[in-house]
């Protein structure tokens, strides 16, 4: 066993870039150097066009914009905009999800798979369930879950799975989430022109808006995908290009909302279809994924993944994609021109992302079915059109352990009990570890790669360095199927574990990167978070746990940043939050909510040193347990 290294991504990527040079496909490789070097008042966030009296943009000389805001004000409302864009994204997910659940039917497209969770979300959120048909209960559970977005009053229901420390200090802070909606708009009202141009008050709102995504939005998307899809548990499955098969018809899922996934993966899986494919010459057919629809449908049925972000043009080159359907977010617009390059069919399914040059087949829960047999079909009808001469997938892939959700991670753990004061079932056999020094504590390492960092390998390196440290990582989103591609997703990779990691990488039988989904699903970790720091008696920010987003790209990315910190949490980012430009903002991000959240952000380029911040972060949190 070896783990696959990145210059072995990259040689991969270089011989599909000669196919694409063959048939004149672009590619982000080269956008990029036509970009660089790139604008350094954005960079900086100190640009400012929020009104047309601007765009306004502050240096030396010109120190306050037309309206005389100064710099701290503009780059902290570019800094919740860029939230609220986040959070907003994130929220609507989560509430296509509640719609879903709401159309949810025992003769329907979608039913309910976890029905035990849907039970306990019912009785946690003061709904009776005794007696109640199941979809009934669907019903009334989702249509309270919708009301989230615009209650006129009162906070976030799931705000109480925090620890009740840390439902005082948002409380006593104004940062307790709101309806989503609210907590949107109200970012868009503060940091139009002429409302709040002070720091604090837009980092303040910045973090609520966050929070209202990562205990609000977000949560109910990951909670409602469960009921619908199924609880994740852990699953076998593989990573990297070498997923797709040369033989078979190649359906490729981009995008985050498993409805679509979902159906697309049970109808391509229908022998009639398997059928169908052999008829037009195919051996068969193979479902692969990329981006966080990739995590969903990898967690819950073992489906492969093909990539991450930066992997999605890759997917088209290798000239065997017959379909790559497309649903919401991080889905490049490069797909349309570069699809016509080849053979394969771009279909977007959502009138959230409408995208040239793509064919429009668009999904609903009402058709659900009836449209992924159509997209299925469309793409084995298309087999017939590979043009065999362009046809090369790098044979580059590992296998991963994948589907730990926190219920799975509480079970998985139990199997390092030995003494009799652990109960089961609960996260004390993981506390025991950290307290023990068995481990000595645990990275979240989350978002999405970015050229601007050399392409999944600070993803990579730090985890390396961070389980060679006896440090358990979760991950999520673009990070985990960084870890996955690179093979620390196999219970092998035990063996560049320190010895308490290896050990309990045995002990539990889990590889030493914990696959905990996608993006949305970093409300898992706050769960756990929240589970771990109420068992141990502590407040979460004592947890000598933190966040990690060393490439991230996207307005989501600081969503999940500030609720993260928001939670208590401690968070490393690899690439700047367009804040630099404002020394105010910064020192606000980097210490001012402390006292607050008591976490901030630490925002380091240098890998090395963002390794050693983390690690010496974890060491001081123990000491401060004495532990
Ligand atoms: Ni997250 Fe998932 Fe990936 Fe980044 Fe995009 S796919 S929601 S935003 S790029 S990790
Ligand atoms: Fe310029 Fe002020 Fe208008 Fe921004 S809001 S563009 S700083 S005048």
């Amino acid at each position: 066993f070896k783990l696959t290294t990145v210059e072995e991504f990259e040689a991969a990527t270089a011989r599909l870039l000669e196919t694409g040079a063959k048939v004149g496909a672009d590619a982000w490789q080269f956008r990029v150097k036509n970009q660089t070097p790139h604008c350094k008042f954005g960079e900086e966030g100190v640009c400012c066009r929020i009104c047309t009296m601007g765009p306004c943009r502050i240096t030396k000389k010109a120190p306050r914009g037309i309206c005389g805001c100064d710099v701290h004000g503009i780059v902290g409302r570019n800094y919740l905009k860029f939230t609220a864009g986040g959070s907003a994204t994130h929220s609507d997910h989560g509430r296509e999800i509640c719609h879903t659940l709401y159309e949810s039917a025992a003769d329907g497209c979608y039913k309910v798979k976890d029905p035990d969770k849907l039970i306990r979300i019912a009785k946690e959120w003061g709904i009776e369930t005794e007696g109640k048909d199941i979809y009934d209960l669907a019903h009334e559970v989702a249509e309270t879950g919708l009301m989230e977005y615009g209650k006129p009053f009162g906070t976030q229901r799931f705000l109480k799975r925090a620890p009740e420390s840390q439902q005082e200090l948002w409380e006593k802070n104004e940062l307790a989430p709101r309806a989503i909606d609210r907590e949107v708009s109200c970012s868009l009202h503060m940091s139009h022109m002429g409302c709040s141009s002070k720091p604090e008050a837009l980092v303040k709102q910045a973090i609520r808006a966050g929070l209202s995504d990562g205990w609000g939005g977000s949560m109910m998307g990951t909670e409602f995908s469960d009921v619908l899809f199924g609880t994740p548990k852990p699953i076998e499955t593989e990573a990297n290009l070498g997923v797709m098969v040369e033989d078979n018809v190649n359906i490729v899922v981009h995008g985050h909302d498993p409805s679509l996934s979902e159906m697309i993966c049970e109808f391509a899986d229908d022998p009639e279809m398997i059928a169908y494919a052999k008829e037009q010459g195919a051996k068969g057919i193979t479902v692969s994924g990329v981006c966080c629809t990739s995590n969903e449908v990898a967690m819950r049925r073992g489906i492969p993944m093909a990539g991450n972000f930066l992997q999605q043009e890759n997917v088209v080159l290798t000239g065997a994609c017959e379909a790559i359907v497309v649903d919401v977010q991080c889905i490049f617009p490069a797909l349309g021109p570069l699809s016509k390059c080849f053979h394969t069919k771009f279909i977007t399914t959502s009138p959230i992302a409408q995208m040239p040059d793509s064919e429009f087949i668009r999904f609903d829960a009402h058709t659900a079915g009836e449209k992924a047999k159509l997209i299925v079909r469309t793409a084995i009808e298309n087999f017939k059109n590979r043009k065999p001469e362009l046809v090369h997938i790098p044979q580059l892939k590992q296998k991963a352990t994948v589907g730990y959700s926190t219920e799975a991670i509480v079970k998985a753990l139990d199997g390092v009990t030995n003494s009799q004061v652990d109960e089961l079932g609960t996260t004390k056999p993981l506390l025991e570890c950290i307290t023990s020094g068995v481990l000595r504590g645990a990275v979240a390492m989350v978002g999405c790669n970015n050229p601007r960092v050399r392409p999944d390998l600070a993803h990579i390196e730090l985890m390396k360095k961070l389980v060679a440290n006896d440090i358990i990582i979760i991950a999520s989103g673009c990070s985990a199927q960084a870890a996955a591609k690179a093979g620390l997703m196999d219970k092998r990779a035990k063996d560049v574990c320190g010895a308490g990691l290896k050990r309990v990488c045995e002990l539990a039988d889990i590889p030493p990167v914990l696959h905990m989904g996608s993006c949305v699903d970093i409300s898992r970790m706050l769960v756990l978070a929240a589970t771990l720091a109420k068992d141990a008696g502590l407040h979460i920010s004592q947890l000598p746990v933190v966040g990690c987003a060393p490439e991230w790209m996207s307005e989501k990315a600081v969503s999940i940043g500030n609720y993260v910190i928001g939670s208590g949490i401690d968070t490393f980012l690899g690439v700047d939050p367009y804040a630099c430009g404002s020394s105010e903002m910064v020192e606000i991000l980097t210490n001012g909510t402390k006292e607050w959240v008591e976490a901030a952000f630490t925002v380091e380029k240098d890998i090395e040193k963002l390794g050693d911040a983390m690690i010496a972060k974890i060491e001081e949190k123990r000491a401060a347990l004495g532990i």
